[in-house]
């Protein structure tokens, strides 16, 4: 029994956080050398865009190995410091504001090796301008082409 649960225990106040700890979501991610659908495509994310709600866990998974997932300053909604995970190890970020949330592996960013988590809410839009703003380089701007194409095909009102 964690510290929380055994504090809770008894403690009316308290009970409403483990049950909202129960309707938040894990969303899984995997880092995958290629595309299980498509293997010629290479260096991917999956799925690589995510639409989450606030208290939700999105975990990054290292199925294959020699990636990670490191949050890209810029675009984070304003105030959320991110996440950085080590080669090799899964890593976990729960989201708490809304916002479009770009992240990408380290060693593969300039393969196109991104990917973006979108938490619905008020103020979701707030940041989207600015991470679509951000300079991107060779084939990571051509997967943000093809993410935000997709955000834009999104019914996410
Ligand atoms: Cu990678």
């Amino acid at each position: 029994m964690t510290r929380r649960t055994a504090i809770a225990t008894g403690t009316a106040a308290l009970l409403a956080r483990p049950a909202l700890a129960q309707d938040a979501t894990v969303h899984e991610v995997q880092m995958l050398n290629a595309d299980p659908e498509n293997p010629r495509t290479r260096m991917v994310f999956l799925p690589r865009v995510v639409v989450a709600q606030p208290g939700d866990t999105i975990k990054f998974i290292a199925t294959d190995p020699g990636h990670n997932s490191e949050s890209i300053e810029e675009m984070m909604p304003e105030g959320v410091e991110g996440w950085e995970g080590d080669i090799n190890d899964d890593v976990e970020f729960v989201v708490e504001t809304p916002g479009f949330y770009g992240y990408k592996c380290t060693p593969h960013n300039s393969v196109g090796m991104v990917g973006l988590v979108i938490v619905q809410g008020d103020g979701m839009s707030d940041n989207l301008e600015a991470a679509k703003d951000v300079r991107q380089r060779g084939k990571a701007r051509q997967i943000w082409d093809e993410i935000w194409e997709e955000v834009d095909a999104l019914d996410l009102a």
